[in-house]
């Protein structure tokens, strides 16, 4: 009688304390799961961005900055937005026969600790139809995606021209 009493509580019983185990255990990890695929790679980050100030009349604009891929893995852009601009690009500056030219880049990636300068001369994003002249000391947010990441954000600083 009593062990039947308690083989028909126990297994009810046991049930909610795996039940609760795992709803502590399990429920941290899904999350910490979902997060990872969610926020920034805390070790990606975006240094000194700026944009030189537009000449009169100009709408299309180049922003230079440095991405540092610190974290674990590699990472690829997916797509670039920011307010001041409905087109963005990813470009890369050659000089053919002494020609300076641009290409478009699909993307950029950069494997575990690599780093890569945007800088006059070479990589750049072009900000085109530009539809207000930021003056300088301005700045505007640009939202830098890396596949399967939440998008980094980035504040771009408008220079005076060299
Ligand atoms: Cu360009």
């Amino acid at each position: 009688m009593v062990a039947l009493t308690f083989g028909r509580f126990s297994a009810p019983m046991i049930f909610v304390v795996l039940v609760t185990l795992c709803g502590a255990g399990c429920s941290q990890d899904e999350g910490r799961l979902a997060k990872a695929d969610a926020v920034p790679l805390s070790g990606v980050s975006v240094t000194g961005a700026m944009m030189p100030q537009l000449p009169p009349g100009q709408k299309v604009g180049a922003v230079y900055f440095k991405i540092i891929n610190n974290s674990a893995q590699t990472v690829t852009t997916a797509a670039i937005q920011s307010p001041i601009s409905e087109r963005i690009e990813i470009h890369r500056t050659y000089y053919d026969d002494g020609m300076m030219q641009m290409r478009k880049l699909a993307n950029i990636t950069l494997a575990p600790g690599e780093s890569l300068a945007f800088s006059p001369g070479g990589h750049h994003l072009m900000l085109f139809d530009i539809a207000s002249q930021p003056a300088v000391g301005d700045s505007f947010p640009l939202s830098l995606y890396l596949s399967g990441q939440e998008p980094l954000e980035i504040t771009v600083k408008v220079t005076a021209i060299h």
